[in-house]
C-alpha cells in the first residue's frame, strides 16, 4: 500500500497505493505532489517541476509557512517550509481504506538565522477517498510568534474557460495585481490574470468544472486566495509550460494578511484542509 521511493538524484517520496487511489508525497515540504481517484489527477503538477533539494515543486500543495506570500523579505517567497527536509514520523494503514501519515519539522540552526524560533511543524496527511491534511504549529519559544501559511492548492481542471468557483458570493477580496479590496458578486470565472486574498471565508469552496466538482472543507482558515498567473505570467514562471496556465487553478485555504495567526509560547495552532 506503501513504499518509500526516491529519484536518481535520491530525492525521496513516499508512493501510496490504494484501490482506485494514488498519491505521491515527497519528504522535502511533505509536498503531495500527486493525489488520483479513479485514475484522474485531482493535483496538477508541472512537466517541467524539479524534483531536487532546495527547489519548490511546481504543483501538487506547496505547503507555504511561516510565511505566506513575498512581504517578509527576511524570508524566501512562502517561508522555508516547502524547501525543508522533513522528518518522516509514522505512516499508518487503515486497510484498503486510507494511509495516515505522518510528517515533522523542527527548528534547526539554519532555520533559526531566518526565523529565529523554537517550533515544531507537524504535518498529518489522510490519503482516501478524500484527501486530509493538518499543519500543527507548536511554538516552543519564550515569546509570541506570528505566522502566515497556506496550503497552495493547484487542482487540475480541463481549461481555465470551463470552471467556475462558487459559494465566494458577497466575500471581500484584496485583489493584490491593483492593491484594491473588491466585493465578490457572484460566481467567479477566470478570464485574466487573477491573484486575489478573500477574507471571512468560512464556508466549503466548490471548484466547478463541467459536470466535475471538487470541495475544499477548511478548518482554522478564513482566508481563501485564488489565482491564476494567464498567459503573459505564466510564460514568465519558472517550471511551467506558456500554456500551462489553462490547465490549473489555484484555490489556497491560508492564514493571510489580516487572517494571520499569533501563537503564545507552548501553545499551538492547526490550518486544515479537506479535499473532497
Ligand atoms: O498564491 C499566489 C502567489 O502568491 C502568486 O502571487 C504567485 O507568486 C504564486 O503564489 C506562485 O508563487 P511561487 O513562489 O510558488 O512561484
Amino acid at each position: 500500500m506503501y513504499s518509500l521511493k526516491s529519484f536518481e538524484n535520491g530525492f525521496e517520496y513516499l508512493e501510496i497505493n490504494l484501490k482506485n487511489i494514488s498519491a505521491k508525497i515527497a519528504l522535502q515540504g511533505a509536498h503531495i505532489f500527486e493525489y488520483k481517484r479513479n485514475k484522474e489527477d485531482v493535483l496538477w503538477l508541472s512537466e517541467l517541476s524539479d524534483f531536487e533539494l532546495l527547489k519548490p515543486i511546481r504543483g501538487g500543495i506547496p505547503l507555504c509557512w511561516p510565511r505566506f506570500g513575498n512581504q517578509d523579505k527576511s524570508m524566501p517567497q512562502h517561508g522555508f517550509a516547502r524547501v525543508s527536509l522533513f522528518e518522516l514520523i509514522e505512516v499508518r494503514e487503515r486497510e484498503q481504506e486510507s494511509v495516515k501519515v505522518f510528517l515533522k519539522l523542527q527548528d534547526s540552526t539554519q532555520s533559526r538565522k531566518i526565523w529565529d524560533y523554537k517550533f515544531e511543524l507537524l504535518v498529518e496527511i489522510i490519503v482516501g477517498e478524500t484527501l486530509h491534511i493538518k499543519m500543527k504549529t507548536s511554538n516552543n519559544s519564550l515569546q509570541e510568534c506570528l505566522i502566515t501559511q497556506a496550503f497552495h492548492s493547484y487542482f487540475c481542471i480541463s481549461d481555465i474557460k470551463n470552471i467556475c468557483i462558487e459559494n465566494l458570493q458577497n466575500k471581500f477580496y484584496l485583489d493584490t495585481l491593483r492593491d484594491e479590496i473588491c466585493q465578490e458578486s457572484s460566481a467567479i470565472h477566470i478570464s485574466c490574470e487573477t491573484d486575489r486574498v478573500y477574507q471571512g471565508v468560512e464556508k466549503e469552496i466548490y471548484l466547478i468544472d463541467g459536470v466535475r466538482e471538487v470541495c475544499l472543507k477548511s478548518k482554522g482558515s478564513s482566508s481563501l486566495v485564488v489565482w491564476n498567473p494567464w498567459r503573459e505570467k505564466c510564460s514568465k514562471m519558472s517550471a511551467m509550460h506558456k500554456d500551462a496556465y489553462k490547465k490549473f487553478v489555484c484555490l489556497e485555504s491560508a492564514n493571510a494578511f489580516e487572517d494571520c495567526k499569533f501563537i503564545r509560547p507552548q501553545e499551538s495552532y492547526t490550518l486544515e484542509l479537506e479535499i473532497v
